[in-house]
């Protein structure tokens, strides 16, 4: 049976070791409960890293570690504390996380923790590779593991393997900077889905895909040269369940049982009448924004006073990271701030902000979530925040108010909160006083609409929604009807070759014999394609026509020695062997004189595009355009041409970055099938890249062999994946005596 196997840096469990005896225990994070409808009656294992380091674990209890993992279905992966050093506190905290979070100042890029990285990821990668299974899925979590996808599909090219990046993903013009971009776009792209917690990362995500690595993309589907990989998002929830109960567990408790912290909590409530609890809980994170939140708490005392000895603001900083300097520096500014505006405003009976650095128990969380009035959370970035919903799950009386910055993920679906810039003291201020002030049925009603959201959308149905749409990856792979020419089918083509009496090959030339160029002039033919088709054109009872959307010009040049048939301008013009090129069909060229300058607008207007005439067609080409500003044009300018032709027997058609106006009743299918009238062919083979060859594909007589490169959506049998294997294929046709 086939299983799924979960990745991410740390293993949902929290193990001690305390006077050498061992305690391991399933942690009760998000992940681990969004995960358990798959992680359960061994239908599924983790892989991760147990938190302690291999010099960390003594010898006589490794193999304990081991064992007590597996009864839980986790793997562990050991990491040494260089290994940590590097790979987490160096290039994920130090490089990725900053710059992922727009902290640029902050990012380190250092060639060894790069290494470490690279390392650990792989280590991760040959875990997975020892348990994979044909047939299982593979989910793998987090930045700190970006290279593993692309790991895992090197060795095991049919697997199905998901991604889901927890932090944001930044906008192209700031993730551009890091040194290794290439290398990490790659090691995602390794995935069939890649999800993120909002539109905006994904298309971030997607532009940075576009312009770094040139691919292809349509709306959320990377096409790769031999498969796709889809992007969606998927804003992750939290266990509601588990918070609404534990709320509700705890206003039932009596007095007596209540815990110490929430026993001090209740008597700030009866110091004063109407006086205010606001909570602020993170990670200590520069991303977090917590010394913004600070400040602006003080602008708002300044701003209005009358709120002085009636309003405190407790916050808890949980201890995170404290390995990388900026944590550092970040607890030293905290604890200054806090001193300072407590020494501020302080009385004898009163104290703006109780600051608490640890960790604490779940239990005490609930305390605070509900007995807060307002929560302030603030992140100057964030790539979801589960706090923000982890209040509002608590608020089981619907009183409450949530102010959120409007750069956490969670904003996306927390309209309801007060939404505000974590930037503007003066509209956090503002937004405090307006909590405050805030009447209790309108506090009612969007805490109601924000929980009917957040208890829908939970923890669980994320994982499955994510998990069900990587299933349906298995689907899209079927949508390609088109099958790989492999080893054995390549053997049965060229056999079927060498047994036919009468030949003839259609070849496209751009994307198909050569590689796209930024200027299609430098696509000439080198010298190993010309001798490779020399050969062909050699072989007995063998016709080669090069059929190309190009004109006669630079076709005629290049070809010039050759003995092949030229089809130039689509099908316009036809060059027979030893003869000039003349006419194949009787078209009109004089609507150029109107849509020229229509085309010239677009050039004009967008930089590194540019007008090919032709003598039956003029082209429009964006291959050295922006590429998202070259899609924007294209479509505008395909919606123009297609508004100005329609009386016309004319068509655009929409080849790989060049659009195309021609007349319409000429096309390769039509002019292919033209050369066919004369002899009797038992052995057709056609093959081209773009739009234009599926009129080959979809027009010559049902036997020819077809094929497309790259794949894509075609009406062609066969897909190879590039030009050099198009090249393979046609030297073993040229080998065939
Ligand atoms: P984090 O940056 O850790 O997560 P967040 O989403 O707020 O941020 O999650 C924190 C979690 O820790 C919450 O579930 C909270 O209950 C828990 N927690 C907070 N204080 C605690 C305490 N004192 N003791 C114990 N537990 C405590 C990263 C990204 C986020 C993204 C999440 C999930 O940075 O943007 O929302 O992953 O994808």
């Amino acid at each position: 049976m086939s299983k799924t196997i979960i990745l991410s840096n740390r293993l949902p469990l929290q193990i001690s070791i305390e006077s050498g005896k061992l305690d391991i225990t399933p942690s009760v994070g998000g992940l681990a409960t969004g995960l358990k409808s798959f992680h359960k009656d061994g239908n599924s294992i983790w892989i991760g890293w147990i938190g302690l380091t291999e010099d960390e674990i003594p010898e006589n209890l490794k193999e304990e570690i081991i064992n007590k993992a597996r009864e839980e279905d986790c793997i562990t992966v050991n990491l040494s504390a260089d290994e940590i050093e590097g790979f987490y506190y160096g290039f994920s905290n130090r490089g990725i996380w900053p710059l992922f979070h727009y902290f640029m100042e902050f990012t380190e890029w250092d060639t060894n923790q790069w290494e470490a990285y690279q390392n650990v990821n792989r280590k991760y990668a040959l875990a997975i590779l020892e348990h994979y299974e044909e047939g299982d899925v593979i989910w793998v979590h987090d930045y700190q593991l970006l290279l593993v996808p692309n790991m895992i599909r090197e060795q095991q090219p049919n697997a199905t393997i998901g991604f889901f990046n927890h932090i944001p993903f930044p906008s192209y013009e700031v993730f551009r900077t890091m040194p290794w971009r290439e290398e990490i776009l790659k090691g995602m792209l390794g995935a069939d889905l890649i999800g993120f917690h909002t539109y905006d990362y994904e298309r971030h995500f997607l532009s940075s895909v576009r312009r770094i690595l040139m691919h292809q993309v349509d709306f959320n589907i990377i096409n790769l040269p031999e498969r796709i990989v889809k992007v969606d998002s998927f804003p992750m929830g939290i266990d509601y369940d588990k918070f609404e109960k534990a709320a509700i567990k705890n206003s039932a408790l009596k007095e007596e049982k209540k815990s110490d912290l929430q026993q001090k909590l209740d008597q700030h409530q009866e110091s004063a009448p109407g006086a205010k609890l606001i909570l602020s809980i993170d990670r200590l994170d520069y991303t977090k924004g917590i010394a913004n939140r600070i400040r602006a708490f003080e602008y708002f005392l300044e701003k209005y006073p009358q709120y002085i000895e009636k309003v405190r603001l407790f916050m808890l900083a949980v201890p995170s990271r404290s390995g990388v300097p900026q944590y550092q520096l970040l607890k030293k500014e905290i604890d200054e701030l806090v001193g300072r505006i407590n020494g501020k405003f302080a009385s004898v009976n009163w104290t703006p902000i109780w600051y608490f650095y640890r960790s604490m128990p779940f239990e005490n969380l609930i305390d605070l979530y509900t007995s807060c009035d307002i929560a302030l959370i603030t992140p100057i970035r964030d790539g979801m925040n589960l706090v923000a919903k982890e209040f509002i799950a608590t608020r089981t009386d619907k009183s409450g108010v949530l102010i959120l910055s409007e750069m956490a993920g969670a904003a996306q679906e927390m309209s309801e909160a007060l939404l505000i810039n974590p930037n503007n003291y003066n509209q956090i201020s503002d937004a405090i006083h307006h909590a405050i002030q805030m009447p209790p049925d309108e506090q009612e009603k969007r805490v109601t609409i924000l929980q009917k959201r957040l208890k829908r959308y939970n923890v669980e149905k994320w994982a499955n929604d994510f998990m069900n749409a990587l299933e349906n990856t298995k689907e899209n792979r079927n949508v390609f009807q088109a099958k790989l020419i492999s080893e054995t089918i390549q053997q049965e083509i060229i056999e079927k070759f060498k047994k036919a009496k009468n030949r003839i090959l259609f070849l496209d030339y751009d994307g198909t014999l050569v590689n796209f160029v930024n200027n299609p002039e430098h696509a000439f033919p080198d010298e190993s394609l010309i001798t490779l088709i020399q050969s062909l054109t050699k072989l007995k009872n063998t016709k080669v026509v090069l059929i190309s959307g190009r004109d006669t010009k630079s076709l005629g040049e290049w070809w010039l020695k050759t003995p092949v048939v030229l089809i130039a301008e689509h099908g316009v013009w036809i060059r027979k062997i030893g003869k000039d090129w003349s006419l194949s069909e009787k078209v009109q060229n004089n609507w150029m004189e109107s849509i020229r300058p229509v085309i010239e607008t677009f050039v004009d207007r967008t930089p590194g595009t540019f007008l090919e005439e032709k003598s039956y067609s003029l082209a429009w080409h964006y291959r050295k355009a922006d590429p998202e500003l070259g899609e924007i044009r294209a479509s505008e300018l395909s919606h123009v041409l297609k508004g100005l032709i329609s009386n016309h027997d004319l068509n655009v058609l929409d080849g790989n970055k060049v659009l195309e106006i021609k007349s319409s009743g000429v096309n390769k299918g039509k002019a292919a099938n033209k050369l066919l009238l004369k002899k009797e062919y038992d052995f057709i083979f056609a093959i081209g890249d773009d739009w234009t060859d599926e009129y080959l594909f979809k027009e010559l007589p049902e036997s020819t062999v077809t094929v497309k490169v790259g794949m894509k959506k075609t009406a062609a049998t066969y897909y190879l994946k590039d030009t050099d294997k198009v090249r393979n294929l046609l030297s073993g046709f040229a080998q065939i005596n």
